[in-house]
């Protein structure tokens, strides 16, 4: 067709369901709100001259996949394997808790205001009104937390009451060094960028974090990451929080991830997508222990030990005996011990009498026992009697 384009209709599945007058004529289209399956998508372009049409078919799926994650109860490792079973999963990330609430956020003076939100994920979010708040950034954490070099995936989670094309609702970036070093270019994001009006929906921003010095060195300068957004003032945005994800790999049945290198329980977050992209969040919790029971105190044939993060196996307490001071022991002799996996209390292991157990007369004893994270503790071998004491016999003066 010649001549000057003067519109162009969209119609999905027969009905309108857009018209672009002006140049260059894009239209985005939300699918969110579509059964999943085949439709068929058929632009019009209008001039003086008449119209010319263009159809396509496509598939649309909004559905998250399917999927199940499930980790070890105790890992002596950071670096664990995460078993994953999904159907119609291609990919998969993790997020070591890397989540900034938006309204935890820093921002400019008058930029926006901390606002209770029922569709926010924890109930708050940063808000900046149309013609009431000023353009300017919100902008921190300045996070030091992500491994390097590593790559990643920024989702922003955002909310505008009207998805309008043509409205400049935002900029977003990720810089370090107070901005001086950039990860991403900056973003500009359309109000026609969310899926529907009103609803909050992710906006995402991969970018490669090479190289974290000369940043994060002085605990007192706060120069690390920052997820940023330049809000406009054009139309309200509100900011829930943002998330940063591994970058996406694929999907095993087994998928190895380090976790924060933290003692204790830590929330992971695993977000499987399938083809199209549409995620599946799952958090689950990780437990680490790397640190070993500890021995406390010792007498003839007992020993009491304690470990206070994953707590005792007593399936594996066992003892040995050394008839030559600690020179050659006995085979590693299972003990019978009371008490119930992951007992984070001392408890006491009593060796049996060597010679009834083994046949032995032996000097010295040593026990072994792990937490149930697989930690080993062997304790220093000690004497099975002491030494007698000699009765000292003072004179008896007679005056
Ligand atoms: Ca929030
Ligand atoms: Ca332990």
């Amino acid at each position: 067709m010649t001549g000057t384009v003067s519109s162009v209709d969209f119609y999905v599945d027969g009905q309108v369901a857009g018209t672009v007058t002006s140049a260059p004529y894009a239209w985005r289209w939300s699918t969110v709100d579509l059964p999943d399956g085949p439709h068929t998508l058929r632009a019009v372009a209008h001039n003086a001259l008449g119209s010319a049409a263009t159809e396509v078919t496509l598939q649309t799926d909004n559905s998250a996949p399917t999927g199940a994650v499930s980790v070890p109860a105790w890992s002596a490792q950071a670096q664990l394997p995460f078993e994953i079973t999904s159907a119609d999963a291609a990919t998969v990330q993790f997020s070591n808790a890397w989540v900034w609430e938006g309204e935890a956020l820093y921002y400019g003076p008058g930029t926006g205001r901390l606002v209770v939100d029922a569709d926010a994920l924890n109930g708050h979010a940063l808000m900046g009104r149309a013609a009431m708040d000023a353009a300017g950034a919100w902008f921190g954490p300045f996070t030091c937390a992500l491994p390097w070099p590593a790559s990643y995936e920024t989702v922003y989670r955002l909310k505008t009451p009207l998805r309008a094309t043509d409205v400049a609702l935002a900029e977003l970036d990720v810089v370090d060094a107070h901005g001086t070093r950039r990860y991403t270019d900056l973003v500009a994001l359309d109000a026609s960028a969310l899926a529907r009006s009103n609803a909050y929906d992710e906006v995402s921003l991969p970018f490669d974090y090479d190289l974290q010095p000369p940043t994060c060195a002085d605990p007192d300068i706060s120069d690390g990451l920052e997820f940023r957004t330049v809000y406009l003032g054009q139309q309200d945005l509100y900011l829930d929080r943002v998330t940063v994800y591994s970058a996406p790999q694929p999907v095993q049945s087994v998928v190895t991830w380090t976790v924060s290198a933290v003692e204790g329980a830590q929330p992971v977050t695993v977000r499987l997508r399938d083809a199209v992209g549409n995620p599946l969040d799952t958090t689950v919790t990780v437990h680490l222990d790397w640190t070993p029971p500890r021995w406390l105190d010792a007498a003839g044939r007992t020993q009491r030990v304690l470990d206070v993060t994953s707590g005792l196996d007593p399936t594996s307490a066992c003892c040995a005996f050394s008839a030559d001071d600690g020179g050659t022991w006995s085979d590693w002799l299972a003990l019978d011990v009371d008490g119930t996996p992951g007992a984070t209390l001392p408890v006491q292991l009593v060796a049996p009498d060597p010679m009834t157990a083994l046949g032995m007369t032996a000097g010295h004893v040593r026990f072994s026992v792990s937490d149930v994270a697989g930690n080993v503790a062997t304790s220093p071998p000690h004497a099975l009697a002491e030494a007698p004491t000699r009765d000292i016999l003072l004179p008896l003066i007679l005056r």
